[in-house]
């Protein structure tokens, strides 16, 4: 992207959602419907700020290399990537649950160690070395949910929100590791390039995000 153009990562879904009446405080307003838009890259009604439309793990890698100057990320997405190419100034305070340990409620080990199924390894390896417990760790894309149930592991680390899919599974929450809410992120490179801007930016957003938090 030119040096005169913002370019902030989202992904369709929650994040999508929840942040465009944040964009809007902030007086950017997508030029096209983008529920029924196809487009990846979006135009706005700043002719200067443009929206990349990603998937949501994808997010931190686009903004880390510059490819988008901004984004919003979940926490746990941040968590589970390694890369130290952002910053993470703004908590949006948006897309909130709690990223957690579920099983099925007396469900022991078959082998000497607890499988533990999930699409966060690396947050789940560390969240049991500190535990000092010896787990076998088993990577999933998704629908995490289904693993007890057909013996692929003893437990999950997944998100929750209602708790209703672990319910409807026949789960039952645990552990909480850590409390999750969608992060405004910002390229390292583009916070000194593009400075004012940026920080206008944040600001507009953290004035959006007090006012949410109000209602
Ligand atoms: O869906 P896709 O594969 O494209 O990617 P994604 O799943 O990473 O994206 P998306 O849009 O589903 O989630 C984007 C972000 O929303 C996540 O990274 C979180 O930061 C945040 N978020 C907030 C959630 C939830 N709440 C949530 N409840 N993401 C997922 N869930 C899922 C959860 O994984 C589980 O399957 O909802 C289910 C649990 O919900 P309850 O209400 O039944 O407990
Ligand atoms: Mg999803």
């Amino acid at each position: 992207m030119t040096n005169s153009t913002l370019t902030i990562a989202l992904s369709k879904g929650r994040i999508l959602n929840e942040t465009l009446p944040l964009l809007a405080h902030a007086g950017i307003t997508p030029a096209e419907d983008v529920d029924k838009s196809r487009r990846l890259i979006l135009a706005t009604s700043q002719p200067d700020v443009k929206l990349l439309i990603i998937r949501a793990a994808d997010v931190p890698t686009y903004v880390e290399h510059g490819a988008a100057d901004l984004g919003v990320a979940g926490k746990d997405v941040l968590m589970e990537y390694d890369g130290d190419g952002l910053y993470e100034p703004l908590d949006l305070n948006i897309a909130r649950c709690r990223m957690m340990v579920a099983g099925v409620p007396g469900a022991q080990a078959s082998g000497a160690r607890l499988r533990v199924a999930t699409k966060y390894v690396n947050v789940t390896r560390r969240y049991y070395a500190e535990q000092g417990e010896q787990v076998e760790i088993i990577k999933l894309y998704g629908s995490m949910e289904l693993a007890p149930l057909v013996g692929l592991a003893e437990r999950i680390v997944d998100l929750v929100d209602t708790g209703g899919t672990l319910k409807a599974n026949g789960l039952a929450p645990m552990e909480t590791i850590a409390t999750i809410s969608a992060r405004l992120i910002v390229n390292k490179a583009a916070m000194k390039m593009k400075h004012a801007r940026v920080k206008a930016l944040i600001a507009r957003l953290a004035k959006a995000v007090e006012k949410n938090s109000d209602e």
